[in-house]
């Protein structure tokens, strides 16, 4: 009787062993069957119903069968044990040869790629780029440069007043007029930067936009040296092929002035879509900077001479990149940001 009551404990106990799918599991079964109301515990408990004579053979059967059976759930756990290591060590794998994720980059500006290009013919002319406050004295915006009181640009109308003193520039000079005050000569600068007018936002007016302007003072600096270096970054700037047009003009810190038109680089000059049929392009305005605006800055007029230029950034950049409103320049719409 006993002999098969043990027989079918073992049974039972090595299948639910060798079943068990985790330790929990496993531990479980060591409870069912070794613990306190187990079921071989419960053979020993009935020992006292066992004949006297065969209780020495009994109780070796019961703790033959409870080492199999302990050995049976050591070798059991030490087999989840492994398996569970190996799944979390698959967990934890790393694979190196895979490709790395890209990751999205951003992108220049229009502007800030046009500025660059620009940047980098002057510099390679021997030109220093120059930096100046945004908000400026009257003095270094209008009077230094020989705009007079009653100059229609002083009006409120176009300019951004602080005070009866300070403004928002309408333009970089004021950095140029900071440096000739230096009196370090000679000077071969550009001046980028953040100019402010009060103009109504349309597809070509902003009331903040972006200047370059570029000054140059020696002794014996002419109209040939202005036209010669405009010529030489036009070139640089939209083509090898590109040609310039000076037409007279006026402003009140050159003379003599003028406007600068480059070919077209659509059509080459013939007259496109592009040029409105000109084949020409204004870029910029430029001139021989004005004996009294040397003088004003203390540098004398008769041993120096210098000329200036000032280009407008985002011009060049909706010209260079064919945009044809510049309020695209500003909205920073991402379908428009990257495709540059
Ligand atoms: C322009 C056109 C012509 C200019 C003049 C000066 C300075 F400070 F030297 F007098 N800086 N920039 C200048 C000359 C700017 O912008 C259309």
């Amino acid at each position: 009787m006993i002999k098969e009551k043990l027989e079918e404990i073992r049974e039972k106990a090595l299948s639910q062993i060798s079943e068990s799918v985790d330790l929990n599991r496993l531990n479980d079964v060591r409870v069912e069957v070794l613990g306190k109301k187990g079921s071989l515990t419960a053979v020993l408990k009935g020992m006292k119903d066992v004949a006297a004579e065969d209780r020495p053979k009994v109780g070796q059967m019961v703790n033959e069968l409870r080492t199999e059976i302990e050995k049976a759930m050591e070798e059991a756990k030490t087999k989840l044990e492994s398996a569970a290591r190996e799944v979390q060590l698959a967990s934890e794998t790393i694979d190196v040869t895979l490709p790395a994720k890209g990751s999205a980059i951003g992108h220049r500006h229009p502007n800030q790629i046009a500025l660059e290009e620009m940047e980098r013919i002057f510099i390679g002319l021997g030109y220093e780029v120059v930096e100046g406050p945004e908000v400026e004295k009257d003095y270094y915006n209008f009077e230094a440069l020989n705009i007079p009181a009653d100059h229609p640009a002083k009006d409120e109308q176009d300019t951004f007043y602080i005070n009866g003193e300070m403004l928002l520039r309408t333009q970089t000079s004021g950095t140029q007029v900071h440096e000739m005050e230096k009196g370090r000569i000679p000077i071969r600068m550009i001046s980028p930067g953040r100019v402010y007018r009060a103009d109504e936002v349309d597809a070509t007016h902003s009331p903040v936009f972006h200047q370059v302007e570029g000054l140059v003072i020696d002794e014996n600096v002419s109209f040939a040296d202005l036209k010669g270096t405009l010529a030489e970054f036009a070139k640089e700037l939209f083509g090898e092929d590109t040609k310039v047009k000076f037409r007279p003009h006026h402003f009140p810190f050159t003379e003599p002035s003028a406007e600068m038109d480059v070919s077209c680089f659509k059509c080459g000059g013939k007259g496109c879509r592009f040029c409105k049929g000109e084949g020409w392009i204004e870029i910029l305005g430029c001139g021989m900077v004005h004996p009294h605006v040397l003088e004003m800055s203390h540098i004398d007029p008769l041993k120096y001479k210098g000329f200036a230029f000032g280009v407008g950034l985002e011009r060049i950049a909706l010209l260079k990149y064919e945009i044809d409103d510049m309020r695209l320049m500003y909205e920073n719409d991402i379908r428009f940001l990257k495709q540059f």
